[in-house]
């Protein structure tokens, strides 16, 4: 999976990014720093790959990744053209974390502006909108001079049908993500990668008193204890709101998780509670990243590897075996399966097969996180 952090100049991905992957991709306020992405590919730990691993004891165990990309901010700059090889980049993530200004520091907001989240989202998705619109556009003028040219095929016509259908939602203003599509239509247009369809999350960027209920009021009480409202204090209400729209939207303290990163495991753990966050930025936006994006992980296990893998929730057994192998897909005949709380209640495959809790599953079968298959197959 690859996620694109992506936003405003400023707003603060690169800083994300450094605290996501212990990086030192410098930050620095006044230059811009980098014109191409920093990319890493960070571990999705999974405790029930570790578990997995003490039962089975296999030579290697293998964890899902997720490939972060940390862009430079590019919508809305006018300047960026729009065959630039960072949009054309950027089009090829599988979803993206927006990265939004949401705290004010005094040498930022005289150069940029004061940090404006809603209105940076809003033009963001304008740009997006737009380009889309540019795309859909120009390929219905192909297609319209082909049909003058005699070329008019059922499938031309429903690729037309859609584009329509698509750039009459677009004019709206609204983005595709917000469109329903049939999966045959989707499956049509695919090809696209158009940037408002994918998955967005959205970060809010803050700084670490909004995590911080009591140091947030002890700053708002002013010397005669009358309440001092700071324009950044409320970034809950905001969140509502967002989620009105149907954003998913988080709040994250990226300076601070930065400088957290540099310290050993157990000294940011203390921090961490402190502030009453549960886990690090790291598996937050992992666990974010796969609800975004509908993923679920299955596991395969043996002598040799514990492994886990990921698919799209609701797919069948056949696409999770071409996730392993493409002869798995073709070669299919049976998944042999079972559940990972089963193993954990009760000790052994003996048992589970016993219990009648392992099972031979087909084609179809929708497959479930937590699943532990093992596929058989001939080519
Ligand atoms: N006060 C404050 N400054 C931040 C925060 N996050 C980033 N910055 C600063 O904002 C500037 C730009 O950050 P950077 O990560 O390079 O932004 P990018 O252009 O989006 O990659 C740097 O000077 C950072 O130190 C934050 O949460 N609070
Ligand atoms: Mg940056």
């Amino acid at each position: 999976m690859q996620i694109g952090l992506i936003g405003y100049a400023k707003s603060g991905k690169t800083t994300i990014f450094n605290a996501l992957t212990q990086g030192e991709a410098p930050t620095d306020k006044y230059h811009s720093v980098h014109d191409q992405a920093h990319i890493a590919v960070v571990q999705v730990t999974d405790e029930r790959v570790s578990t997995l691993s003490r039962i089975y004891q296999p030579k290697k165990t293998i964890y899902a990744t997720i490939e972060y990309h940390d862009f430079p901010g590019i919508f809305g700059d006018p300047a960026d053209s729009p065959e630039s090889n960072i949009y054309a980049a950027i089009r090829n993530m599988d979803g993206y974390a927006l990265v939004l200004r949401s705290f004010s520091d005094i040498e930022l907001d005289t150069l940029c502006g004061d940090a404006d989240p809603l209105r940076e989202l809003s033009d963001i998705e304008q740009e997006m909108i737009l380009r889309d619109l540019i795309l859909a556009e120009k390929r219905l003028e192909r297609i319209e001079l082909g049909y003058k040219r005699g070329v008019k095929t059922p499938a031309v016509q429903s690729e037309e049908r859609v584009l329509h259908n698509i750039c009459e939602h677009l004019q709206q203003g609204s983005p595709l993500r917000s469109m329903q599509l049939s999966a045959e239509d989707a499956k049509l247009v695919k090809g696209f990668a158009f940037f408002s369809q994918k998955p967005m999350l959205i970060l809010l960027n803050c700084s670490e008193d909004n995590l911080n209920p009591n140091s947030a009021l002890e700053r708002r009480s002013d010397d005669n204890g009358a309440l001092e409202r700071r324009p950044f204090d409320d970034l809950s209400e905001l969140i509502t709101e967002l989620s009105g729209k149907r954003y998913q939207a988080e709040m994250i303290a990226g300076r601070f998780e930065e400088e957290l990163s540099k310290l050993d495991a157990d000294e940011a753990q203390v921090f961490l509670e402190d502030m009453g966050i549960a886990k690090s930025v790291r598996e937050r936006l992992n666990h974010l990243c796969y609800k975004m994006m509908g993923y679920i992980s299955f596991f395969t296990v043996g002598a040799d590897e514990v492994r886990a893998w990921t698919i799209q929730q609701g797919d069948n057994a056949v696409t999770a075996a071409g996730r392993i192998h493409s002869d798995l897909a073709r070669g299919f005949i049976r998944a042999e399966c079972f559940r990972y709380v089963d193993i954990i209640a009760h000790g052994s495959e003996k048992v589970l097969r016993e219990k009648g809790l392992f099972r031979l599953e087909g084609k179809d079968y929708i497959v479930h996180d937590g699943d532990i298959i093992s596929i058989r197959f001939n080519v």
